[in-house]
């Protein structure tokens, strides 16, 4: 049995205000308008002296283009929001390099198409990526994985960074909008750990629908290199964005909803809300001594980390901060955590070894504040330079604020220092920002970033949906500089720029035969909406009697009255076999080898009027399984431009009558 919690809680409630803004103040005292400024973005604040690029004579924009043959720096990894997927993009030229299909159907690749994508896909063929992040060791990037979540379907996927595709996609069970997503940074990943920003009744079986106080978020920890959930904790109040420490001792989590609100006034009462601190050795010790429930008939330990429970200051801690927060990011040295206030015009800096002090019952949660700086109205997300500074998002003021965080503590402890260094504007209404290396310890302080939602007149007029506006700007010398504007397909929320040579060591420019998706293996556990579904990809090597190992062993096998099985190999520019035979109705179980070894001759298949339409990279095998339809003759092609003759590389699937 844990310690018994000791004065840990008093922070809660009415004991503790913070200092009083002395300018434009929460805007909740702004009234409606400033709510309007957030929906509608035309409202521009101008009370803060205000610097932008522009003024800035004697500063020649930083070299950013990137000549033609040349490579860009950095790899970014964008999320795509609601398209689903993840983008690599090239910093600084933010040319689009990759798109990385996800969660979403893609005809591109045949994601959703081919018999191994469906696998990983399971029910769902949308979602919604916020925050895509890479494995780390030691507090930067290893080079293994990536993962990204599901806002609309609670998942988190993985994924390969030699082979740039997801090879699992898991489901978490009893929660709703994953949103906040984040990895172990110490000593390795470790945990992935993802934050539920829609609370809902546990177990979401139909009953106390209508009882807010029945309404919980989880905290999940996922095992990184397995995929399997490992375990949750339970919160009041919701759980928004995600961090870890650069130690390995805390995932956090921001708590907008901390009231259980419906509606948006509901979860707008409050003048406070939390950082809610995880323990992750507490909560390990916690669930070996069996100190845990169980929700619906999911097999997952939840810890509870409610603020009565008996695991108060030791599983977790609540740190009160002002109304609503969202972005959490920890500074690449990893001594604070900085909450961002979203409806305060604040930052609230905490310091990460104070939490410890704070969990070992020596002082009080809010003790652990050390700085709580104004920056301008709605700040979202904060990246860092690793030279000391800050750069937070301001979505109502449309401007990105560097501010100096030493200084800001000293403010906070009283001394008259104005710990803003500028601002810039950016068109218009930031979300992340992103600096290059920022989400590690080697953040090196050279491009950062903005998301802009709103492109509005930056680009020529293409009807009723605008591009998203993502914004260069070289923070390397004293001034920010704005170099770049990138219309970019909505919507993605975040990035993180990783540096080139973390990418170039692990990727592969041609898989080998050995490498390619053999199976994928699917576990489900739970049932009704405790259900949840783990699917992981096996790598290896197919036998040789599940694939063409030459031009001339292509061949067709019927395996029972109704099923044929298709063994197709593609060598530019044919494909043999050059037809083939099914009836009508059949099961037709096609399974394509691209035999070329050439870097870059991908081949592609598409068959009409059966939904058949996907790649095969160089030394791949895929498949793809469909019904034959109509009797008829049906010209099967490649779709990917590959040779001089690409336009004959067809052959005609024949379909009899049955
Ligand atoms: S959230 Cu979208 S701007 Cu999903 Cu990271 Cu803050
Ligand atoms: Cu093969 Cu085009």
């Amino acid at each position: 049995m844990l310690a018994k919690p000791k004065d840990r809680r008093s922070s809660e409630n009415e004991g503790f205000s913070f200092p009083p803004l002395s300018r434009r103040g929460f805007l909740m005292a702004a009234g409606a308008g400033a709510l309007m400024g957030i929906i509608g973005c035309t409202q521009k604040a101008a009370e803060v002296p205000v610097t932008t690029s522009a003024p800035v004579k004697t500063t020649a924009p930083p070299k950013y283009e990137v000549p033609p043959g040349k490579w860009d720096d950095y790899i970014a990894f964008w999320s795509g929001g609601h398209s689903g997927e993840v983008r690599l993009i090239g910093i600084p030229s933010m040319r689009v390099l990759l798109r990385i299909p996800v969660f979403n159907f893609d005809c591109t690749k045949g994601w959703g198409v081919t018999e191994d994508s469906k696998a990983l896909l399971g029910d769902f063929r949308t979602g919604d990526t916020h925050h895509p992040h890479l494995s780390y060791t030691d507090g930067t990037y290893d080079g293994r994985y990536a993962y990204v979540q599901d806002k609309i379907n609670a998942r988190v996927a993985r994924i390969r960074l030699d082979y740039m595709e997801p090879d699992a996609i898991i489901e978490v069970p009893n929660v709703q909008g994953i949103h906040g997503l984040f990895p172990q940074r110490f000593p390795k990943t470790g945990y992935v750990f993802c934050n539920s920003e829609f609370q809902t009744p546990m177990p979401n079986d139909g009953r106390d629908f209508d009882k807010r106080d029945k309404y919980y978020g989880l905290h999940t920890a996922i095992d990184g290199e397995k995929m399997e959930v490992k375990w949750q904790v339970l919160t009041d109040g919701n759980q928004d964005l995600c961090a870890t420490d650069y130690k390995g001792r805390f995932s956090m989590a921001t708590s907008y909803n901390s009231e259980k609100g419906f509606v948006l006034e509901e979860m707008m009462e409050k003048d406070r809300d939390y950082v809610i601190v995880f323990n992750t050795k507490n909560i390990e010790k916690a669930i070996a001594n069996g100190e845990y429930m169980e929700i619906g008939d999911s097999p997952v330990p939840v810890v509870d980390g409610r603020r009565n429970s008996p695991l108060y200051g030791e599983a977790v801690l609540y740190i009160p901060v002002p109304k609503s927060p969202h972005g959490i990011n920890v500074t690449p040295d990893g001594k604070y955590a900085i909450a961002n206030g979203k409806l305060s015009p604040t930052c609230t800096v905490i310091d990460l070894d104070k939490v410890e002090e704070a969990f070992a019952g020596k002082i009080k949660p809010e003790e652990t504040i050390v700085a709580q700086p104004e920056l301008g109205l709605g700040p979202l997300h904060t990246q860092f330079d690793g030279r000391g500074n800050a750069y937070t998002t301001l979505f109502i003021d449309s401007q990105i604020c560097k501010w100096n965080i030493e200084k800001a503590i000293r403010q906070y402890r009283g001394e008259n220092v104005d710990p803003i260094v500028e601002k810039l504007d950016v068109h218009y209404q930031p979300g992340h920002c992103q600096a290059s290396m920022g989400e590690t310890k080697e953040a090196d302080g050279k491009w950062l970033v903005s998301l802009n939602k709103f492109s509005k007149d930056r680009f020529a007029p293409v009807g009723p949906l605008h591009p998203d506006n993502d914004q260069l700007i070289s923070i390397s010398g004293d001034k920010m500089v704005l170099v770049k504007d990138e219309p970019v397909w909505p919507e993605p929320h975040n990035c993180v720029i990783v540096r080139r040579d973390i990418i170039e060591r692990v990727v592969k420019k041609i898989p080998n035969m050995s490498d390619f998706p053999v199976k994928t293996v699917i576990t489900v556990k739970g049932s009704g909406n405790s259900r949840y579904r783990v699917a992981k990809r096996i790598y290896g090597r197919a036998s040789d009697d599940e694939r063409v190992t030459s031009m001339d062993k292509a061949r067709v096998e019927r395996v029972g009255e109704r099923e044929v099985h298709v063994y197709m190999a593609s060598r530019a520019p044919v494909f043999s076999p050059t037809s083939f035979k099914v009836k009508e109705g059949d099961k037709v179980r096609l399974i394509v080898t691209n035999l070329d070894k050439t870097e870059d001759l991908t081949h592609g298949v598409g068959i009409p009027r059966h939904n058949v339409n996907f790649i095969v990279n160089p030394q791949e095998t895929r498949v793809v399984e469909f019904t034959a339809g109509l009797p008829g003759v049906y010209w099967y092609y490649c779709t990917w431009f590959c040779h001089a003759l690409h336009l004959e590389m067809r052959g005609r699937m024949i379909v009899e009558p049955r």
